[in-house]
Parts: structure tokens; sequence; C-alpha cells
């Protein structure tokens, strides 16, 4: 698929995941799926009570979420029709090669798994936050890297999903996200 026609499917917006309309919105949780500070703390909190018991009986029968698996929920009080939580890579200072690639291919895994449990859910418009950049320290430039890079490889494989939606509720993460779109000719 050429660039332009991603330039439809892949959006940028600043701003609240909670306040961007969409079919389904990604929550980047942890493996315990019982809620904890940032964008899982803000969708707990909007979403309410149905959030939390469609969590705690997904626990009930898996277990906890590994780190890049993805799971669904209702949404609450949201206007959405679900919430994919995904669970990314804690970054460990990527002091040498190999946990830096094992990292980015987590963070990627993370991104794949949502974008598939969206599209088996007939979920076709999506929004995702900047997974793992903040309590979880991973690089900003090589996190918005990988996460283009995943989304832009499933899009061009699969057509079912419409949009895209990269949620940046921090300037910087918006300014890399802007720079690097620009020059993929996506934006
Ligand atoms: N909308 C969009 N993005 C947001 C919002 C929001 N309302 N609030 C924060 N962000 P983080 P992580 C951005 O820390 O690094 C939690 O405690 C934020 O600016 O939420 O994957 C979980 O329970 C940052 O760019 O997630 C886990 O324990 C991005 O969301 C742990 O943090 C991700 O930051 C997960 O850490």
């Amino acid at each position: 698929m050429k660039p332009k026609d991603l330039k439809n499917r892949i959006v940028l917006v600043k701003g609240d995941i909670t306040e961007y309309p969409a079919d389904v919105i990604v929550n980047a949780a942890n493996s315990s799926l019982l809620g904890g500070s940032g964008v899982d703390g803000a969708i707990h909190r909007k979403g309410g009570r149905e959030i939390t018991e469609d969590c705690m009986k997904i626990r009930d029968s898996q277990g906890k979420c590994n780190v890049g698996e993805a799971v669904i929920t209702r949404a609450g009080n949201m206007p959405f029709k679900n919430v994919i939580h995904t669970v990314g890579p804690v970054w460990q200072s990527g002091k040498n090669n190999e946990t830096k690639l094992f990292a980015e291919r987590l963070l990627k895994k993370a991104y794949i798994s949502s974008l598939e449990l969206a599209e088996k859910n007939k979920l076709k418009n999506i929004s995702f936050p900047n997974i793992s950049t903040g309590v979880y320290r991973f690089p900003k430039d090589l996190a918005a890297k990988t996460a283009i890079n995943a989304v832009v490889e499933y899009l061009e494989k699969s057509d079912f999903i419409e949009k895209v939606n990269f949620v940046c509720f921090e300037n910087e993460n918006f300014e890399i996200y802007r720079k690097l779109l620009e020059e993929k000719g996506i934006l």
C-alpha cells in the first residue's frame, strides 16, 4: 500500500484518549489489570465499575495479562464500544542490544495484539496512547518508531481497520510522531 493510502487511515491527535471519538481505545495497562496511574488511571476513573468488573472476570478466567498480550472489556461510562487493555514492556535501560531488541519486539507485539483483537471484535476505529513511554520509561523516539512501524505493517496486511488514531497526551510525543509520520509521507 502506498503512503498516501495510509494518510486516510492514520490520524495524529494531541490530547486525552478518553475524549477522542473511536470505536475502541487501547489502555496501557499492567499485567494485574487492576488499574494504575497514567492513562490506565484515567480510563478506569472515567469508565467506572464495568471496566473493573470485566478485568476481574478476565483475571479469574485466564489469570494475568502477559506483556505484549491484550484483552478486551466493555467501556463503562465512556462513549466507546470497548476498551482493549494491553501491557507494554518496562524499559530495562537497554544497555545491550539484545535487551533493546527484546523490548522493541514486545512493544510491537502489544500494538499488533491490540489490532488483532480489535479486528476480531469488528472494531474499525481504534485509538492508541503512547504505550510504555510513561511509568515504563521506554525511550519516546524508539517507542514512536516501533508503534508506527507496527501499525503500518498491520494496515498494509489487512484492510479491515479503517482508522488508527495515535493520541499523544504530551507535546514531546506529539512532535516526535509528527516528524516520523511526515518523514514517511503519511502526514
Ligand atoms: N490520554 C492519552 N495518553 C495519556 C493519558 C490520557 N488521558 N494519560 C497519560 N497518557 P503511562 P506506561 C500518556 O505511564 O508507560 C500505569 O500505572 C502518558 O503521557 O500511562 O505504559 C499502568 O497501570 C504517556 O505518554 O503507561 C502500568 O503500571 C503514555 O500515556 C504502567 O503505568 C503512557 O504512560 C504502564 O506504564
